[in-house]
């Protein structure tokens, strides 16, 4: 069994790929950490341990306290904070890497999942369909993070034969854990919105296409990379990932088949410019082909679990 640290797990991801692993592992296995006890959650229902993502001696007291050997670390600042706190973007979202990339090159840890992300990708990148090597410059921060990040990444596999794995996560939908700073938290939202008010004014305009994804599909997708034996990971920077795209229009309409006085406006603010950045649908050829991923939630089988969700918790 892996002895599995998820730094971050207080989060919209790490929370789900706690409990998730602590499924598939037992929770003795599984040790949740983040900077505080916010998602209590998560605190109280397995092992939890404060640890800070940019202090390096925090996390390697905790991976020898737990005799950990695979590191989670999913503790990052979104596109969209980023660029509010810039340089704190750049210092958590880099430091926090090199920390657990130098653990596993210094024999502490053996194997890392870090997300990356399509904020990867920027206004020169092919928007359709976009290919998994193709021109990145990215114009945010977290972009830029993600960008030098995978990288890295490669690099620590190439020359210090680091077993890190990763994912450029599209915007992910989920119930459970609210997102917290990106650009595509508008498509969580929505539903929560929709559910108490049957109304929501979104940040972004009517037809502005993302790439998406519900978090059982990114669960599945990041369990599946990590359990892949070594040599189908022929990608050591970051792998496509890909499920759908759709626009707020589009979301609205899947919405309003459950909801039918649902309203949506729009009221596009800085984000904006970020999401017209950002690519609208992705080539993930790669990762069906290396280690057989394939994504199960359409927009209406996500609308219908959203809501089905969220009406039970909200009642
Ligand atoms: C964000 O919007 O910043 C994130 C992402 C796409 O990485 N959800």
């Amino acid at each position: 069994m892996p002895r599995i640290l998820i730094i971050g797990a207080g989060g919209q991801i790490g929370s789900e790929l706690t409990y998730r692993l602590r499924d598939l592992y037992g929770s003795e296995n599984i040790v949740a950490s983040d900077i505080g006890y916010h998602n209590t959650h998560i605190v109280n229902s397995g092992l939890f341990e404060i640890v800070d993502a940019q202090d390096y001696a925090s996390i390697k007291i905790c991976i020898e306290k737990h005799n950990i050997d695979t590191v989670y670390l999913l503790a990052a600042m979104l596109s969209a904070t980023g660029e509010k706190y810039p340089m704190k973007a750049w210092d958590l979202n880099m430091n926090s890497l090199f920390h657990v990339l130098n653990l596993a090159k210094d024999g502490f840890i053996k194997q890392i999942f870090w997300p990356s992300s399509i904020a990867v990708f920027g206004p020169t990148t092919p928007v359709l369909n976009t290919p998994q090597h193709t021109v990145t410059e990215p114009t945010t921060v977290y972009g830029i993070t993600k960008q030098v990040g995978e990288r890295w990444c490669e690099y620590y596999h190439n020359k210090y034969g680091v077993d890190v794995r990763s994912l450029r996560y599209p915007g992910i939908i989920s119930w459970k854990t609210m997102p917290g700073g990106g650009t595509t938290d508008y498509a969580v939202e929505i539903y929560h919105k929709a559910v108490l008010d049957k109304q929501y004014e979104c940040f972004l305009s009517e037809n502005t296409k993302l790439p998406m994804m519900f978090m059982n599909d990114a669960i599945e997708a990041t369990v599946k990379l990590m359990q892949a034996p070594s040599e189908s990971v022929k990608i050591r920077s970051s792998y496509n990932l890909a499920a759908i795209s759709f626009t707020p229009k589009e979301i609205s309409e899947a919405i309003q088949k459950h909801i039918p006085d649902f309203k949506i406006t729009y009221e596009p603010d800085f984000r904006q410019d970020i999401a017209n950045s950002w690519p609208k649908t992705i080539d993930d050829s790669s990762a069906r082909t290396d280690w057989n991923w394939s994504h199960n939630y359409s927009l209406e089988k996500m609308t219908e679990e959203m809501i089905t969700q969220l009406r039970h918790k909200y009642k």
